[in-house]
Order: structure tokens, then C-alpha cells, then sequence
């Protein structure tokens, strides 16, 4: 399940005056910044997610900015996310506006996966006005392209027969496969391959030559529509994790930094609401030709402290040689210790116990910008290392 144009459809439902014209979240087209999303009116344009604000507003003259009201968003995510659990606890949130939901429990219930789905779109309009698009499928990599076919307010049912599954993804651009990108997809086009039918056609060996056996592999499986991977609810969570791809490989290690360490942010966010301390961490480099390096440390106490996971990740960073242009970094914690009140009075205690390491000032430091992410949205308040140098120079000086 998706939600179609999610910011922008918060707004036009808030303002129905807005309803049918190109609507545009983001910063306004006269400034620095990006587009969050835009209405599909917009779209026709050629406005997207992640576009620089003064291209759209050159695309897109008569589009109507508003800025993103992230805390709005993130409470319209949260009654969406409590619909869906209402049908099945098997439930993986994956964005704001996204989510798998294994149905195979609750099909005698409802008939068919296919009747789920209707039900499921009927209940978020009739609750909160928005439509959502919904991929039903045999696994979670057809069932997301699914949601995507048909946008928006799309129900695709995707075969299950594994015949019927190659022949449905064979005319698809390459691009659907996930983990697929531009770079890839200019690479894949250079070999003949722009379709997932080419890629059928080609077999693994065929694949290995120009990308190495592991992507390879990867692209292949999917292109036949085979993915294994399990729906992973809350309540199996077992590890806590961020990571972030680059919509260009990066070789700046600043950069490569800073996103690691907006990565350690969020889930260290993530960790203390969970009322979770963690006795591991682990970080992860994805460079650009597949190739991955993971590496764990062990902390010295249990922690969910911002100071302590950033510490570690820099320690682990500095021992990988980072030798080739970075597609992907991420962050997580695993292990976990401890419950809630008693875990984080432990660390209260720790930390005045020892007020040499600024533990007192770093937990209500983490307790702070925490409350002001839950009021403001996740992105409300980051530590200044992750600004760019640019970023910094630009700020006005007050
Ligand atoms: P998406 O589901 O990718 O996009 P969407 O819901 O706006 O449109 P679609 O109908 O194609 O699903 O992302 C959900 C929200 O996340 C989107 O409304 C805004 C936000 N977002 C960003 O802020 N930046 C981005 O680059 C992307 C992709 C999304
Ligand atoms: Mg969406």
C-alpha cells in the first residue's frame, strides 16, 4: 500500500480550493531546496520528488508552493498506519506512506487478498479523504511494483503463476527491479538490456560480466519475480536501521559523513522511542559496483545515547578503506538490553556517576531535539556536523 501524492494530497484535501490545480510541496521555486512531492497536475509538467525548486518553478510556472507541515503529515501517517493494522498485525511500515501487509491470516475472513485490498482503499478514503494505490502480490518486491502501476488510486493484482509473473514483468522498463537505478540503468542500456525481458532473456552469466556475481544474481532473481524476504513487523524487530543510497555514487568523504551520520540520528530517535538500549552497532557501505562491507562493534555499556552511536560509527568508518565512489551508506543497532523506565534510568545513573563524559548534558541534549522531532517531524533539528560546507556558508549571519 501507497499513498498517492501524500503531501500534496494532505493539502488539497485541507483546502479543496486547491483541488485539480498543480500543487507543489517543497521550497518555493525563488530559493534553495528541493520538492518533496508534487500533485499529479503538477507532475504533467515534469515536476518530481527531489527536484531543485527553481527547476520546477521554471517547468511548472503556475504551480502553487507550499512548504512541507511534516508534524501534519506525520499524524495523517499514523491514523493511515492504525487502518491498515486494523485488517492484519502483520503490518511493515517502510516510509510514511508505505507499507506491506502480509494478508495470508486473514484471507478466510475476507475472501481473497484481492478484497482486502478493496476494503483496505475504501476504509482510508472513507476515514481520511486520501486515496492510496494497492499492489497485491505473491511476495513484497512484485507487490510494491504493483502499487506503482497504477497510481493513482490503483488496485493491480499481479499473477501468481511463475510463467504469468515473467511474462507480466517482461515488458517493464529495467528500472522497476529494485536497486536499479540511473547509473545502473545507463550501464544495463549500454548492454542491449532496457527492459526486464532483456534481462530475462539474458541469464546470470550473461549479467556477471558487466556487474559482478552478486548484483548479477540480484537482478536476475527479481527480474523472474522471485524474492523471498519476510514482512518484518514491530514486534520482530530485532534490530533497528537506517541507511540512505545516493542518487549519485559519492566519493566526498565529508559528504559521505554527514549522511552517515544523519543515518545515526534517526536511529538513535528510533532506538529511544522504543525505550530500547542496544549492544551493538553496525554500519554498512554499499560502493558502486555492489559491492558491500558491514562491520559490527560492541559498545561498552548498552546505549542509546546520539554521542555514543555517532563515537562508534566514526570508529568503524575509520577502520574501512573507503576506495571507491559510495552508493549506499547505513547505520543499525541490534542486541537490545533492557526495558524502557529502568534502561534509560540506568544510563541516567551511568551518566552522573560520571559527569567527565558530558553524559548528563548529551542524554538531555538526545531527550530535547527528540521532543522537538516528535512535535516537529524527524528532520526538525539535526547536529551542525552533518551541514555541508555549502550549507554553512549560505546560512545568513545574524
Ligand atoms: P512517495 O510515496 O515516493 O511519493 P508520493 O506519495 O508523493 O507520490 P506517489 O503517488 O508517487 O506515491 O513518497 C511519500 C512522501 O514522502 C511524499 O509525499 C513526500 C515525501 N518525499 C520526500 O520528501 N522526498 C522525496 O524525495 C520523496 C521520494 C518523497
Ligand atoms: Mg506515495
Amino acid at each position: 500500500m501507497d499513498m498517492d501524492a501524500f503531501y500534496a494530497a494532505i493539502e488539497v484535501r485541507d483546502n479543496p480550493s486547491l483541488r485539480g490545480k498543480p500543487v507543489i510541496i517543497g521550497s518555493p521555486p525563488d530559493q534553495r531546496g528541493v520538492v518533496s512531492t508534487a500533485s499529479y497536475e503538477a507532475r504533467k509538467f515534469g515536476v518530481h520528488s527531489a527536484m531543485p525548486s527553481r527547476t520546477a518553478g521554471k517547468l511548472c510556472p503556475n504551480g502553487i508552493f507550499l512548504p512541507v507541515r511534516m508534524g501534519h503529515y506525520l499524524a495523517e501517517s499514523e491514523k493511515i498506519m492504525r487502518i491498515v493494522e486494523s485488517f492484519s498485525p502483520m503490518i511493515e511500515t517502510v516510509s510514511v506512506d508505505e507499507a506491506f501487509v502480509d494478508v495470508s491470516g486473514i484471507l478466510r475472513r475476507y475472501g481473497s487478498a484481492v478484497n482486502v485490498a478493496m476494503k483496505l482503499k475504501e476504509r482510508i478514503r472513507a476515514d481520511t479523504g486520501l486515496t492510496a494505490s494497492v499492489g497485491v502480490a505473491p511476495n513484497k518486491f512484485l507487490a510494491k511494483l504493483g502499487s506503482d502501476l497504477n497510481k493513482p488510486d490503483g488496485l493491480t493484482v499481479v499473477p501468481e503463476d511463475p510463467d504469468a509473473i515473467a511474462k507480466f514483468l517482461a515488458p517493464l522498463a529495467v528500472t522497476r527491479i529494485w536497486g536499479v537505478g540511473k547509473v545502473t540503468a545507463e550501464a544495463l542500456r549500454k548492454n542491449g538490456i532496457t527492459t526486464i525481458g532483456d534481462v530475462q532473456a539474458r541469464g546470470v552469466e550473461g549479467l556477471e560480466k558487466a556487474f559482478g556475481p552478486a548484483l548479477a544474481r540480484h537482478v536476475h532473481e527479481l527480474a523472474f519475480g522471485r524474492d523471498e524476504r519476510a514482512v518484518v513487523t514491530k514486534y520482530d524487530e530485532k534490530s533497528i536501521s537506517s541507511e540512505h543510497t545516493f542518487l549519485e555514487d559519492c566519493s566526498d568523504r565529508d559528504v559521505i559523513w554527514q549522511t552517515m551520520v544523519e543515518q545515526v540520528e534517526h536511529v538513535g530517535w528510533r532506538l529511544r522511542r522504543s525505550g530500547k538500549l542496544a549492544r551493538v552497532s553496525q554500519l554498512k557501505i554499499r560502493f558502486d559496483d555492489f559491492q558491500t562491507l558491514t562491520r559490527q562493534e560492541t559498545f561498552e555499556a548498552p546505549t542509546s545515547g546520539d554521542r555514543n552511536l555517532i563515537a562508534s560509527a566514526r570508529q568503524i568508518l575509520g577502520k574501512l578503506k573507503v576506495t571507491k565512489p559510495v552508493r549506499l551508506v547505513g547505520f543499525g543497532v541490534s542486541d537490545f538490553a533492557g526495558a524502557d523506565a529502568a534502561g534509560n534510568r540506568q544510563e541516567f545513573l551511568f551518566a552522573e556517576l560520571d559527569p567527565s563524559r558530558h553524559a548528563v548534558r548529551d542524554t538531555r541534549l538526545d531527550q530535547t531535539m527528540d521532543r522537538l522531532r516528535e512535535k516537529f517531524g524527524s528532520d526538525a533539528i539535526h547536529r551542525a556536523s552533518r551541514l555541508t560546507k555549502d550549507e554553512t556558508r549560505s546560512r545568513p549571519k545574524k
